[in-house]
């Protein structure tokens, strides 16, 4: 019999790519995808063949419909599926967007866990599924120790960061309490060409791309001197996967423990597009300033390439109401005790995404037929 797993979240970025991994590994993958007015399953279309077309159908993904605040949806799922590992991921996951939806940012990351693991119980699953929580770096906010470990202590500074708080310590309780194969994965910043469009590395090499091939005249961005440790989602997948095949189950920082900062990944994104970039009106004081303007308020900190060629500016609507400056991790344990290591760096990283972005525009230039305003190697 193969195993069995359920995927939350099988739509987003990490979802999509563990769902690959596993199919990969023999698995049958069940994924929770919820009701939405569009299409929402772009990311996994390509592991989903149709019945109806005549293509041979892989009965190893199954999708499901449900949503993590709908309780009676998951107990539904759960008694059909009785999965043998759980990747819970769905959250609303954007913590700009979390200062704007605080209670559903909290209904999804904080109650969906509980609803769930409630779930697990009630059906008796307790003694023999394993649970896998989302957790993420967001938790150390503004903490003062660096590098963050296990052993950090945490110091939200979002609605998002504590609802995951929230979630982190119901996985922890559950593992106590029931003895539940439960892990948190404390992941930090992991990227991808699927990675969200309004996330800052993706805008970053999607914006690019279009301004360089004259789809957009501009982009705009918010504190570019925010310091973030990011890895590739399919490394990071591959370590969700890992925690659930050890012998006992424990929490586990991911990450590269390299740190960069925004700013940094706007130039290898330029870098990658054959320029680079000026900056000007600019100092912390100055981005100080323009952060306390009113959103939306004309900006004065740009990136040109060259005079009256604007290509990047600093919006004050794109900065949060807290931030959170740095955060740079320790994955020692899970080095040590998975055997996980990062094979992509943050660089490459930025290459890979440029490169994707670039094809989507270069699509999307061709079937519009705009004037390529810049010259660079997008034009090639
Ligand atoms: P995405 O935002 O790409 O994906 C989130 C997924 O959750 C989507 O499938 C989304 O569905 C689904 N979802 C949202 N709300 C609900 C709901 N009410 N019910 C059911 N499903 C819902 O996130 P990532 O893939 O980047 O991240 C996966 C998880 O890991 C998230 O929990 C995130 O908070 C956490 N995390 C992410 C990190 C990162 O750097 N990427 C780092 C640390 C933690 P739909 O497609 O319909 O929107
Ligand atoms: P983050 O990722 O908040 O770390 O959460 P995001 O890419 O949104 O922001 C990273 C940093 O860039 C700064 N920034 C901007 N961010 C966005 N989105 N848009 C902008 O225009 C912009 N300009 C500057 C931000 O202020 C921030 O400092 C991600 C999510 O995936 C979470 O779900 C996950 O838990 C954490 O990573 C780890």
């Amino acid at each position: 019999m193969p195993r069995r797993a359920l995927i939350t979240g099988i739509t987003g970025q990490d979802g999509s790519y563990l769902a690959e991994l596993l199919l990969e590994k023999g698995y049958e993958v069940h994924g929770i995808k919820r009701r939405a007015s569009s299409f929402n399953t772009t990311r996994i279309d390509h592991l989903y063949s149709d019945p109806h077309e005549g293509a041979p159908c892989d009965p190893r993904l199954v999708l499901h419909y449900g949503d993590l605040t709908d309780a009676s949806s998951l107990v539904r799922i759960l008694a059909e599926v009785r999965p043998d590992e759980i990747y819970n991921l769905a959250a609303q996951s954007h913590v700009a967007v979390s200062f704007e939806a605080p209670e559903y940012t909290a209904e999804v990351g904080a109650l969906g866990p509980l609803r769930l693991l409630e779930a697990i119980r009630f059906l008796g699953l307790e003694k023999t599924a394993r649970f896998y929580q989302a957790s993420t770096s967001e938790l150390y906010g503004a903490v003062a120790e660096t590098p963050q470990s296990e052993t950090t202590p945490f110091r939200p500074r979002s609605p998002y960061a504590i609802a995951k708080l929230h979630a982190y310590w119901t996985c922890a309780t559950y593992r106590e309490a029931y003895g539940l194969f439960a892990c948190n994965g404390i992941l930090f910043n992991h990227e991808s060409p699927r990675r969200g469009e309004t996330f800052a590395t993706r805008k970053i090499t999607r914006g690019l791309a279009r301004v360089a091939l004259g789809l957009e005249p501009c982009l705009w961005l918010g504190n570019l001197e925010a310091r973030r440790d990011w890895g590739h989602a399919r490394d990071y997948v591959r370590a969700q996967w890992l925690m659930l095949q050890q012998d006992r189950p424990a929490d586990y920082v991911i990450a590269t423990g390299v740190q960069h900062s925004l700013r940094e990944f706007l130039c290898w994104a330029a870098e990658e597009l054959g320029f680079s970039l000026r900056f000007e009106g600019e100092g912390p004081a100055e981005l100080a300033r323009v952060a306390a303007l009113t959103p939306g308020a004309p900006p004065d900190i740009a990136a040109r390439l060259a005079p009256g060629d604007v290509v990047m500016r600093i919006d004050s609507r794109y900065c949060r109401p807290a931030e959170v400056e740095t955060l740079l991790g320790d994955a020692a344990r899970a080095r040590a005790e998975l055997g996980w290591r990062p094979e992509v760096t943050a660089r490459q990283l930025c290459a890979e995404m440029v490169e994707a972005d670039l094809a989507l525009a270069r699509e999307e230039a061709r079937t519009r037929a705009p004037a390529p305003r810049l010259r660079a190697r997008a034009a090639g």
